[in-house]
């Protein structure tokens, strides 16, 4: 299988991730794909042109780095993202959607923050300054749920990847005022599968 990544993408390292937390390195070679340009070769693959990209085992192609998780996931052996029982079903969903959140607002300000200087939009770069300075305080108070420190699952894998890519963010240093947050982030980090996809230090 062929999954298409970009190095620095935080969606694509969740994919990344449970490639190594799963042993499935030989069965899946990683691509590197040329994303935000015009006629990238990637959009021959990719209709959205978006990264993770996996060509699964049946030679179709598939995105949404959660979707690729759940296929990988369900290859080989025992799953390892947990699920929720029933009763958890709700506030499972509730860390899910701010795991979600945070990664997306933060996305679109680092890729504000890489525009060409006259293209950037401070009222973009301050709305979602503001959006992650919110959302990192709320986990701050929550991050100690037990859904956050049991078995692994989506919402650990998410928000994991969301708080290393924060850290990508040039002057942007979350850690000093939210403790527990970076007590949980510094136990991710020693991952394997996280250390093994630290991406390359953003061009100055
Ligand atoms: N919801 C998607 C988001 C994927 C995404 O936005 N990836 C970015 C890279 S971080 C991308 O491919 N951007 C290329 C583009 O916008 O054309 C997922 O979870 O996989």
């Amino acid at each position: 299988m062929k999954l298409y990544i970009t190095a620095g993408s935080p969606y694509a390292r969740m994919a990344r991730m449970l490639v190594i937390e799963k042993g499935l390195q030989s069965r899946v070679s990683e691509h590197l794909a040329q994303t935000r340009v015009p006629d990238s070769p990637h959009y021959t693959i990719s209709v959205s042109g978006r990264v993770p990209y996996l060509v699964c085992e049946d030679g179709e192609g598939l995105e949404e780095s959660i979707a690729i998780c759940d296929y990988l996931d369900g290859l080989v052996g025992a799953p390892l993202l947990t699920r929720p029982e029933p009763s958890q079903t709700l506030s499972v969903a509730r860390l899910d959607g701010r795991a979600a959140s945070l990664l997306d607002g933060l996305a679109v300000w680092f890729r504000e923050l890489v525009r060409p200087a006259n293209e950037r939009s401070p009222t973009v770069i301050q709305h979602e300054r503001d959006r992650a300075e919110r959302l990192l305080s709320w986990w701050e108070t929550q991050i100690g749920h037990p859904w956050m420190n049991g078995p692994f699952n989506h919402a650990q894998l998410r928000l994991g990847c969301a708080l290393a890519f924060a850290l990508k963010i040039r002057g942007f240093e979350w850690r000093p005022d939210r403790p527990a947050l970076a007590a949980w982030f510094e136990t991710f980090s020693r991952r394997p599968s996280f250390v093994a996809t630290e991406p390359p230090a953003p061009k100055k």
